[in-house]
């Protein structure tokens, strides 16, 4: 890590130093009392027993039993960060938010990356949607963006929310697989439930393989409502589009990652932060009226559904800047509770059933989570966008863990006792207040039911299939084939399988065929399936940018390798914005041509080519021959290769690249003929080469 100043991306929350705070550097009880002696036990005598009396040592380990909180129900592996939201365009037209009418104003934000199914010690880089909440402390009070980095859900009911996280975690008799959606109930669930086809084409794409969450894009997934000084209301869909561009892995590069380092994204995002490479998103709005909504072939309160950017823009708003990590991960990260019923007022929710759903269910969990209803109190669930101290103000009183000391005899309000000057406050305030939008309602029976405007299960899954490019195409039937294949149940895969006949016959056919099953009939579909255009917004493949900003590139090295050689790429690399990391057999480094050490950032067998975007190999003669005996340094290579990154390489190292496989194309250049270039691109064309493609 290139050292920042110790506190310069972390620190500035310290509102509570507790423990070995600044200014305390005694050992103390919970109570205050210096603690003389933190090895031993009190006991009778030197070896006699232990003494009930010692409330040191019972204290102590009293807290340690109760460390643990239960985990997050989903979405339990996590990790935070805090920073800033910017606004450069002002929405004053839709909303009275300040948030989005103030431009240049700076809101602290917190936001938490995670996976969803696994537990809380799974590891960072499943195939697995990744959740994007940011809570916005602005203010008008907290805003809660509890979005995902796939802009649709599996399900159109938050009623089905249950059956769904129950079959895709373990399955219940035998407590396993764990974080994975490649097992019989998920599939089975899903083959009987055709509304989640669409959300399966991007859960089997490479949306959810990330590279990294900095080169994800997140999405607020519902309509929501903002609404104007005259209560008039505009829908807008939320967007944050990454920084550096979108990037994903390839499926057996994200596996080997899990090996190699299971923290891999929560590391990238802790390090950028810490070497001063800000994570960065722009914030954009779909802005829609009524009418507009109306026209759409599709129900845009159906959280199944996308509007596709090209049929209404994304208007950039904001950026958003993560420049600061936690002091502490349990205080904030595992304590921070993100709700979408969190709105400001300029505010609304729309009718999307499972975002009602939600509305309560974010509220329920944190009391279960927390422990109390003063969750709220917590420093980093605290609303603090307003001048002096902790702005909310009512007559709710006492629970659990209150932090607060009220003051004053009444409790209740109106109330005519409250302290002077104070005026019998806090009291409502109509003008500023949050207000629902006064929405006209149909009359209609009472019933659970599902509107029929929601029966189109196949029509958008079809325009996302077709808006793939075709190496994406082929990933997401390697996806299909590899979940279905760890089904043991036949009908189960026979089910999928018809149903995403609906999507498209090509794709169902390519399923079949490479997991060498019978093509099943083609299943009902409730309406009948629409050809929408294709989205080119949606691909990641011509989407990801062309620059090493924010990469990295591994630098194999060997005994006798050339000093200048390794010089003149680490510039290069640097000059175009990226990171260098030298692998070497050896931690201690290896001898290069003019006789010096060069240290080594990582070993060989710790450090496979993974972890890199693209890797540079500068080996002497002598070098490449005895690194052809090393079953790691010929992997690094290979892997470079079938991962589609672009290999560097000096002359003498080619005996290692012919043993690796490497054949030649663009992608494998000289060091200085076009490595720099080739080092921002993956290599999709070469794919052919190196997996059969289904
Ligand atoms: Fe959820 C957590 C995102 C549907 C119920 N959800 C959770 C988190 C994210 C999302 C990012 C983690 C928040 C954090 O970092 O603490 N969830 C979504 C999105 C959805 C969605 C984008 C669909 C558009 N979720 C959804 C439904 C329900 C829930 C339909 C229930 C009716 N989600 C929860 C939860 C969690 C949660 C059980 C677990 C931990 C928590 O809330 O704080 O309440």
């Amino acid at each position: 890590m290139a050292g920042r100043p110790e506190g310069t991306t972390r620190g500035n929350g310290g509102e509570t130093h507790q423990g070995a705070g600044p200014g305390i550097d005694r050992l103390t009880t919970n109570h205050g009392v210096t603690i003389a002696d933190n090895q031993n036990q009190l006991k009778a005598h030197a070896r006699g027993p232990v003494l009930l009396e010692d409330m040191i040592f019972r204290e102590k380990m009293m807290h340690f039993d109760h460390e643990r909180i239960p985990e997050r129900i989903v979405h339990a592996r996590g990790t935070g960060a805090h920073g800033y939201f910017e606004l450069t365009d002002s929405l004053a037209d839709f909303t009275t938010a300040r948030i989005l009418t103030e431009v240049g104003e700076r809101t602290e934000v917190f936001v938490r990356f995670s996976t969803v199914a696994g537990s809380k010690g799974s590891t960072d880089t499943p195939r697995d949607v990744r959740g994007f909440a940011t809570k916005f402390y602005t203010k008008d009070g907290n805003w809660d963006l509890v979005g995902n980095n796939v802009p649709v859900f599996f399900i159109q009911d938050a009623m089905k929310f249950p059956d769904l996280v129950h079959s895709v975690k373990p399955e219940a008799d035998r407590g396993f697989p764990q974080a994975t959606a490649a097992h019989d109930t998920f599939w089975d669930f899903t083959s009987l439930m055709p509304e989640s086809v669409h959300m399966l084409m991007w859960a089997m794409s490479d949306r959810t393989i990330p590279r990294s969450f900095r080169t994800m894009e997140g999405f607020g997934v519902h309509s929501f409502r903002l609404i104007d000084a005259e209560g008039r209301s505009t829908f807008v869909k939320y967007h944050w589009k990454p920084k550096l561009g979108l990037q994903s892995t390839v499926w057996d590069e994200t596996v080997k990652i899990a090996g190699a380092d299971p923290d891999y994204q929560r590391r990238d995002l802790f390090e950028a932060i810490d070497r001063g490479d800000f994570p960065e998103w722009e914030l954009g709005v779909q802005l829609f009226d009524q009418e507009a909504a109306d026209k759409l072939p599709f129900d845009h309160l159906d959280a199944t559904k996308i509007i596709p950017e090209e049929l209404i823009p994304v208007r950039i708003v904001g950026r958003m800047v993560l420049d600061r990590y936690p002091n502490n991960f349990f205080a904030e990260t595992e304590q921070v509770a993100f709700c979408p019923s969190h709105l400001v007022p300029g505010m609304d929710f729309s009718n999307d059933p499972l975002l009602q759903g939600r509305l309560f269910s974010y509220l329920d969990t944190q009391l279960k989570r927390l422990g109390s209803t003063n969750f709220h109190q917590l420093p980093t669930n605290r609303a603090k966008g307003r001048e002096g101290g902790c702005p909310f103000s009512n007559f709710q009183r006492d629970g659990h863990m209150q932090m607060n000391v009220p003051k004053g005899r009444a409790n209740y309000e109106p109330n005519s006792l409250a302290l002077a000057g104070e005026g019998g406050g806090p009291r409502e305030d109509p003008q500023t207040g949050f207000t629902s939008f006064r929405e006209p309602m149909e009359e209609g029976p009472k019933s659970r039911i599902r509107a029929e405007s929601f029966a189109d299960h196949y029509s958008q899954a079809r325009l996302f299939w077709r808006s793939m490019h075709p190496a994406e195409q082929s990933h997401i039937v390697s996806a299909f084939t590899f979940e279905l294949s760890k089904c043991q149940f036949e009908h189960v895969q026979q089910r999928t399988i018809a149903n995403l006949r609906n999507v498209d016959e090509d794709l169902a056919a390519r399923v079949a065929k490479s997991m060498n099953v019978d093509l099943p009939q083609i299943s009902p579909a409730a309406q009948p399936v629409q050809d929408l255009p294709p989205s080119p917004a949606l691909r990641i493949v011509g989407n990801m940018k062309e620059t090493l900003e924010g990469r990295c590139v591994g630098i194999l090295i060997h005994d006798g390798s050339d000093a200048d050689e390794i010089a003149a790429v680490r510039q290069a690399v640097n000059e175009a914005g990226g990171r260098c990391f030298v692998v070497a057999l050896k931690i201690g480094g290896a001898k290069l041509s003019d006789g010096n050490v060069c240290k080594a950032d990582g070993q060989l067998a710790g450090s496979p080519s993974v972890l890199f975007d693209a890797v540079a190999i500068i080996l002497s003669d002598d070098g490449a021959r005895e690194l052809v005996g090393h079953g790691s340094a010929v992997q690094f290579v290979m892997d470079a290769f079938g991962h589609l990154k672009a290999i560097g390489y000096s002359k003498d190292a080619q005996p290692l690249l012919d043993k690796a496989g490497v054949q030649s194309d663009e992608g494998v250049t000289g060091l200085n003929t076009g490595f720099i270039s080739a080092a921002k691109q993956r290599f999709f064309d070469r794919e052919a080469q190196v997996r059969a493609t289904p």
